[in-house]
C-alpha cells in the first residue's frame, strides 16, 4: 500500500491520482493535508542509478538557491528522515512540490512553441556557469546517435523475425538515411561543439504553462552534459506538428513553418549569445538527428518486443516509428 510511502513523508489524508504522461516513470499527483505534491516511481530498468538523478536535481537546486533563489524549479521534497529518494519494496520513489501550472500534450499555436523553446533555452543559459562536471550521467550515451544506430543493427540481427517482416519499409527507410550518423560524428568531434547542461527531453509536456506563458521546465531525469542538438531536436520532434507522436494517421503529420521560426526565435533569445556559429549552422540538423534517432529507438524496441517503451498494443512502437519517419520527411521539406 502506498500509505507506507505517505507515512514516510508525514502526509495525511493523501489521495493519489495517477497521471498518464510519460512512457517511462509512473507519476502520481497527490492531494494531502500538507499540500499538493508529485510522487514518482522511477523506472530502474531505464534509470539504473536513481541516486544519480537525485544528485543532479539537488545540485542544480542548490545552485539556484544561491544564485537565483526565486527561480521556479522542481525542488525535491525530503521525507521525515531528510531523504529525497526512498526505496520501498525494491522500487524507488521521490516527491516534488507541485508547481502551479499546466502541461500541454500538443501545441495549438506558434507562440507556445516560442515560449517553450525560450524556457528550455533559459534553462541551459541560466546554468552556463554551473560546474558541469558536477553532473552525473544518468543514462550513458543516451543521445549518442552512433550507439542508437548500432542498437538498431543488433535488433536487426537478433530481433523478432515476424516483426522484422512487418517493419520492412521502416527498416529500409532508416537504413537509407544512415548518413545522419556520419553528420552526428562530425558534429560531436568538432572543437566548436560544446557540452552544456542539457535537458534531453524537451517535449512540450515537460514545460509548465500559466495562461499563455511557459513558466518552468520539469522532468529533469535526463538532465546531464549534452549538446544543444538534443534539446532543439526534441523540440522539433514535438512542437512542429499539430498532432503528437501517438497519431497513427500519417496524413495529419505536417510541419508548420511558423512553429519552426518560433523554435529558433525562442531558443536563440536565450542561447544565441552562447552558441558558436558552427553550432548555429547545425540548427536544422538537430531536428533531423533527433527525429531520426527517435524513429530508430522506437523501431529497435518494436523489434525487441517492446522492452523499453510502455505500450498498450503490439504494433504501437511500429506506429510510433512510422509517425516519426513521416515527420522527418515533412521536416526535410521545410
Ligand atoms: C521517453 O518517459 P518520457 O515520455 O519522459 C524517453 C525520451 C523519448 C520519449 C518519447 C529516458 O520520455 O527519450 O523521447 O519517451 N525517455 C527516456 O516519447 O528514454
Ligand atoms: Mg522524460
Amino acid at each position: 500500500m502506498m500509505q507506507t510511502i505517505f507515512d514516510q513523508y508525514g502526509w495525511e489524508n493523501a489521495i493519489a491520482i495517477p497521471l498518464s504522461q510519460g512512457l517511462i516513470n509512473q507519476t502520481y499527483e497527490l492531494q494531502t493535508a500538507q499540500g499538493a505534491f508529485i510522487l514518482q516511481n522511477i523506472n530502474t530498468q531505464v534509470f539504473k542509478d536513481p541516486y544519480a538523478i537525485d544528485h543532479n536535481i539537488k545540485s542544480i537546486g542548490q545552485y539556484y538557491n544561491t544564485t537565483v533563489p526565486d527561480q521556479l524549479y522542481t525542488h525535491l521534497v525530503p521525507n521525515l528522515r531528510g531523504e529525497t529518494l526512498i526505496e520501498w519494496e525494491g522500487k524507488y520513489y521521490r516527491a516534488f512540490k507541485k508547481i502551479e501550472g499546466f502541461a500541454l500534450d500538443v501545441l495549438t499555436n506558434a507562440d507556445q512553441a516560442k515560449e517553450a523553446a525560450h524556457q528550455f533555452g533559459k534553462f541551459t543559459a541560466s546554468l552556463s556557469e554551473f560546474p558541469i562536471e558536477a553532473l552525473k550521467v544518468t543514462i550513458p550515451h543516451f543521445h549518442d546517435l552512433a550507439l542508437r544506430y548500432h542498437q538498431f543493427e543488433q535488433a536487426l540481427k537478433h530481433g523478432d523475425a515476424n516483426r522484422m517482416t512487418e517493419a520492412k519499409d521502416a527498416i529500409l527507410f532508416l537504413q537509407s538515411h544512415h548518413a545522419y550518423v556520419k553528420q552526428w560524428l562530425h558534429f560531436t568531434g568538432h572543437q566548436d561543439a560544446h557540452l552544456r547542461v542539457t535537458h534531453h527531453d524537451t517535449k512540450i509536456s515537460n514545460v509548465l504553462f500559466k495562461d499563455d506563458a511557459a513558466i518552468c521546465v520539469i522532468d529533469l531525469d535526463t538532465t546531464m552534459p549534452g549538446y544543444f542538438i538534443s534539446d532543439v531536436g526534441d523540440m522539433c520532434r514535438t512542437y512542429l506538428c499539430p498532432v503528437n507522436e501517438a497519431c497513427q494517421d500519417l496524413n495529419q503529420i505536417k510541419v508548420l513553418p511558423e512553429r519552426w521560426t518560433a523554435i529558433q526565435e525562442g531558443y536563440l533569445k536565450a542561447m544565441g549569445e552562447f552558441l558558436t556559429s558552427f553550432e548555429k549552422d547545425h540548427f536544422k540538423f538537430s531536428g533531423q538527428c533527433i527525429i531520426y534517432m527517435q524513429a530508430l529507438r522506437f523501431l529497435t524496441d518494436f523489434l525487441e518486443l517492446d522492452r523499453y517503451y510502455r505500450v498498450e498494443r503490439p504494433g504501437q512502437n511500429l506506429d510510433r516509428t512510422n509517425n516519426q519517419i513521416q515527420l522527418l520527411i515533412e521536416f526535410n521539406q521545410l
